[in-house]
């Protein structure tokens, strides 16, 4: 916005400048007002600026005297020479300057000729429409309240121009130009009274138009076009109805929950009802233009109504969740509840009529206190649909994010979210705004809320138009919600509604708004709903009869109450989570069972080759042609698989298999560390190759998708969270740059992620990827925080659920997966069981960072198949390793072994070794690769074949954090189980506790880390912690 406040007081100070030029009045610009401070909001803010009146007035300056170059000597010899082509043949000057001349110099004898005073008035003319154009909107009547108190730029006060009163009515030439809007019209020459009619009728009504801050000059006269027409809206008889009915529909809902709960917190939309006929004429006119699925964000405020008379979730059901009663009997199966959420949180899908006839489908995310979290959730579905239904023009499904004033302002999401929209892999062809900007956030005033003039100033980041509206005059409302889809469209890019409304009641139904707000809520007193008022103007227009008005009333009421009565039998429904990609998914309580993720070798070879050959003619860097090459060879020979090549095997063979895949992160493409170089660049043409592009015949394009993102977590991983819930069939993975800035996104994991799921029956299986290591780099760049993963898992530490082998039972039934992996094929067995189970679970990845090229982290291509005696073959199959046993020869009972040492992650590769210096053979490791849900089973196997052993849990990470306080009641259910102690006889092995995560001192670390690993193998028995 900084530079737009900068351009358009340049604008003003050049204009300034070209004035005070001539003679008559060089000492103006010294009598400029400082610039007045910004004012926020409507109720709250300052007075028109002080009048300029006392500056002296530009007068006409004689040609010969005016300094300007366009002016100068040679510009009036052009001019005559431009007459004389003229008068030679009308047609051979430019069509302004044929206007230009019929007018001035038509009848010869008569005409006044061209004037320098002509000229210079023009220009002032244009100067001053182009003000209205540019700030016209602060002059708007925006606030129903009438509170206003903006202050009026004075580049819209004629007397700047020079001109007073007495032009009013004198005769100005204006000209037709090649732009679109007013000035194209044929009407060169009007009165000042015209001009100034027109200008005020466009630029300051009842909607207030900023657009003139967008660089591309086809859309602003697009915009001019639709803003500066004669009459811009009109709606016949019929339309008026129906956006009347509309209207009380919306009115009379809320009304209705007033009478019926009074005291109940439903976030009632009173003071902005119009919202509703709005967004309803929106979706009809995105209809018209070729939409056919809309996917709505939204918070609190409105959001009943929403559901209820723009996405038609049964009254009946609404009013049976106000009267609390729709958890179903226990015991019906398919009627998976889970824990619920308060009613303005859900969510629901409905396909909609319009009113054109069309059929639309419109679904409602369910969405989380956390006012704009849903935002990148609704973008990336909007994407995903997109990609699903071959949208490739985007334009048959549309995102819509309704706003609150202060949120829109104060969330950095709606920030981050809006730099997704043109990013070529996450754009969604424009998403459509609606702030409803009741001027108040709870109890809070726009002008302590925000820097800015406009909640809706961070829009103009992205050049996206912005449409103020007053939301007590419906047909204005009506008509710019039509104007934002059209925009939408037409230019495929963002456009926000400002919605100016107030709130007539508290925040919640039971607040006090006047303790906080007190003349505003005297005003709203006597404020008629923004229905009476469109009520009454129909009225006296004639357009509607008192009785239809009634019948409309009445019909309303009836339904209402009909419905009413129909709640009290209201059984929910089977659920309705799955949608028709998700038919045959289970839910938890449904048993499903496990599969196996090995691949047939030659499809393994097949693939592994395809992504390992490049292209004769492609030049990559030398050092990335080696990776290749050597991946190529360890495909051949089956020796030596590294992580990025399981992880790309994996990707490859799902995509075979017909899924989706679609990474995206911090530099994903090449990977933070280097490793993965999934898009190569030729060092000479910079082109790009991906391989994994380049596994099927004509593959698409997207099908598999590696994205490099913008700068955003809490952004980029919403919108992977919202792609990943349209279509099970898909791997979608987020990766964080490194663990520690995931926490950046917190409000996704906690929820959404690990909660979703249980609040509003929505799977995903997403995957995040977030490097976790101890390696010395610090406090930062260390720790994933994998305890916060741990902390919210709700698999019960005291219980051991069912473990049948066979069964997918507890994970099912547990929130999430969090996994610390240490071998490639692990990963890719982990990747892999994502798809190939009959439910979607979220799963947090601890991913490596030096493993990535440890020398013994390797995986021979055997481990990946799904052959009978192959390394990677269990007893029932080949499939993610929850746990990883110590050595494959050891028997079902090894008395010689005097420690059991438990950990996860990449601490085993530096335990093993310092097992092996040490010479300590009777030392056992196991690595617990799968920490929730708890793989109580084969830790009790493990308990069991070694009955001698001390008991040791060790971790790299101080005590605090880790996995420590996550496995310790856990292990303990398992060892006493098995009667094999509490408590006491579990062993801490790790950094003490500490409230940074990392030392920050490389020798520090060095010492600690090998303290650690030396004392999980001292040969005296572990103290830690009694
Ligand atoms: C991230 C977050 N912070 C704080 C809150 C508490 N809160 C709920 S509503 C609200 C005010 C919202 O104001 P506005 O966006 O203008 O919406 P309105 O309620 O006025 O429609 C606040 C602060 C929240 N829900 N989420
Ligand atoms: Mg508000």
């Amino acid at each position: 916005m900084a530079w737009f406040r900068a351009a358009s007081s340049a604008a003003r100070l050049a204009m300034r400048r070209n004035i005070a030029r001539a003679p008559h009045y060089p000492a103006r610009i010294h009598h400029l007002p400082p610039p007045p401070p910004p004012s926020r909001g409507f109720h709250s803010s300052a007075v028109r600026s002080k009048s300029t009146s006392a500056a002296p007035v530009p007068r006409a300056v004689p040609l010969s005297r005016l300094s300007d170059s366009f002016l100068d000597g040679t510009s009036s010899v052009y001019l005559e020479e431009l007459q004389r082509a003229w008068e030679a043949d009308p047609s051979s000057v430019d069509e302004s300057w044929d206007n230009f001349f019929r007018n001035f110099v038509g009848q010869a004898s008569t005409s006044p000729g061209i004037s320098g005073q002509t000229i210079q008035e023009s220009m002032r003319l244009l100067l001053l429409v182009r003000a209205y154009q540019v700030n016209g909107h602060m002059k708007a009547k925006l606030d129903p309240l009438g509170l206003e108190k903006r202050e009026i730029p004075e580049d819209l006060d004629l007397s700047v121009y020079g001109f007073t009163e007495a032009d009013l009515d004198r005769e100005f030439f204006l000209g037709v130009w090649r732009m679109a809007g007013f000035l194209s019209e044929n009407r060169p020459v009007q009165t000042l009274r015209e001009i100034l009619n027109r200008l005020e009728q466009a630029y300051c009504g009842t909607v207030g138009y900023e657009y003139m801050h967008i660089p591309d000059r086809e859309k602003c006269n697009w915009l001019r076009d639709k803003i500066e027409a004669v009459n811009p809206r009109s709606y016949n008889r019929e339309r008026r109805e129906v956006i009347l009915d509309r209207l009380s529909w919306s009115t009379e809902f809320e009304n209705f929950l007033a009478t019926k709960w009074a005291a109940a917190k439903r976030f009632g939309l009173e003071g902005g009802e119009t919202l509703i006929p709005g967004m309803k004429e929106m979706f009809d006119r995105a209809a018209d233009m070729g939409v056919e699925s809309i996917v709505i964000g939204m918070s609190h405020r409105g959001r009943l109504n929403v559901l209820a008379n723009v996405v038609r979730k049964p009254l009946s059901q609404i009013f049976s969740e106000f009267s609390g009663g729709t958890k179903p009997v226990d015991g019906e199966t398919g009627l998976y509840t889970g824990t619920g959420d308060v009613k303005y949180h859900l969510g629901t899908s409905y396909d909609r009529p319009t009113r054109g006839g069309k059929r639309i489908h419109l679904s409602l995310v369910a969405n989380p206190s956390h006012l704009e979290a849903v935002d990148p959730v609704v973008v990336g579905k909007t994407r995903a649909k997109q990609f699903y239904s071959n949208d490739n023009d985007r334009i048959k499904n549309v995102g819509v994010l309704i706003h609150g004033d202060g949120s829109f302002a104060g969330q950095g999401v709606v920030y981050e979210t809006l730099h997704l929209s043109a990013l070529p892999n996450y754009t969604t062809g424009g998403t459509i705004h609606i702030v409803v900007n009741n001027q108040v956030a709870f109890t809070t005033d726009p002008r302590a809320g925000r820097s800015s003039q406009y909640c809706t100033d961070v829009a103009k980041a992205l050049n996206a138009p912005i449409f103020h509206v007053n939301g007590d005059d419906i047909e204005a409302v009506v008509h710019v919600c039509e104007l934002a889809a059209e925009w939408r469209q037409t230019f495929h890019s963002d456009v926000v509604v400002d919605l100016v409304c107030y709130r007539r009641f508290g925040h919640n139904e039971i607040d006090e708004p006047s303790f906080t707000q007190p003349k505003m809520y005297k005003v709203i007193r006597d404020h008629p709903s923004a229905r009476k008022i469109y009520e009454n103007k129909l009225l006296e227009s004639g357009d509607i009869s008192r009785e239809r008005i009634q019948e409309i009333h009445n019909k309303i009421h009836s339904i209402l109450n009909k419905e009413f009565e129909n709640s009290k039998d209201y059984r929910p429904q089977r659920r309705d989570w799955l949608s028709a990609y998700w038919t045959g998914f289970k839910s938890p309580e449904q048993i499903s069972r496990i599969r196996n993720t090995g691949v047939k070798p030659e499809i393994l070879k097949r693939v592994g080759q395809a992504i390992t050959t490049l292209p004769e003619n492609f030049k990559p860097h030398r050092a990335v042609k080696k990776i290749f090459e050597q991946r190529a060879q360890m495909i051949e020979t089956g020796e030596g698989i590294d992580w990025a090549l399981a992880e790309a095997l994996a990707f490859a063979t799902l995509i075979v298999e017909g899924n989706h895949v679609r990474l995206s992160g911090q530099d994903v493409e090449r990977g933070t560390f280097s490793h993965r170089h999934s898009v190569l660049h030729d060092q000479e043409t910079g082109e790009e190759y991906c391989p994994l592009d380049h596994i099927l015949m004509n593959q698409n394009e997207e099908l598999f998708t590696v994205s490099n993102s913008s700068l955003s977590e809490f952004a980029v991983l919403g919108f992977e969270m919202g792609y990943s819930m349209e279509n099970p069939n898909s791997l979608i993975l987020w990766e964080a740059q490194f663990g520690d800035f995931s926490n950046g996104a917190q409000v996704l994991f906690d929820q959404f992620m690990s909660s979703g799921e249980a609040k509003w029956l929505r799977q995903t299986g997403l995957v995040v990827l977030l490097p976790h290591g101890y390696d010395g780099q610090g406090p930062e760049h260390s720790s994933a925080r994998l305890e916060r993963f741990l902390q919210m898992s709700d698999d019960n530490p005291y219980v051991i659920p069912e473990m049948e082998p066979t069964l997918r039972k507890q994970i099912q039934e547990c929130n999430w997966q969090v996994v610390n992996v240490t071998t490639p094929a692990n990963y890719f067995h982990v990747l892999r069981r994502q798809i190939h189970r009959e439910f979607r679970k979220p799963l947090v990845v601890m991913a490596p960072k030096n493993l990535l090229r440890h020398k013994d982290c390797k995986s021979h291509l055997s481990e990946f198949d799904d052959m009978e005696g192959h390394p990677g073959f269990d007893t029932q199959g080949t499939r993610f390793k929850r746990l990883i046993k110590d050595r494959n020869d050891h028997k079902e009972v090894e008395e010689g072994i005097n420690r059991l040492v438990l950990c996860s992650g990449k601490v085993y590769y530096e335990l093993d070794e310092e097992r092996k210096k040490t010479e300590r053979n009777d030392v056992a490791i196991c690595r617990v690769e799968q920490l929730c849900p708890f793989p109580y089973d084969l830790i009790q196997r493990e308990l069991k074949r070694y009955p001698n052993a001390e008991i040791v849990w060790c971790q790299e990470e101080p005590m605090n954090m880790g996995a420590y306080n996550y496995i310790t009641p856990r292990l303990c259910t398992a060892m006493r189980a098995l009667g094999r102690g509490s408590f006491e006889d579990i062993k801490y092995v790790g950094r003490a506790p500490s409230a940074a995560t990392a030392t920050g001192f490389l020798s520090v670390h060095q010492q600690e880390q090998a303290g650690l690993v030396r004392k999980a193998m001292q040969p005296e028995p572990i103290k830690c912690p009694y």
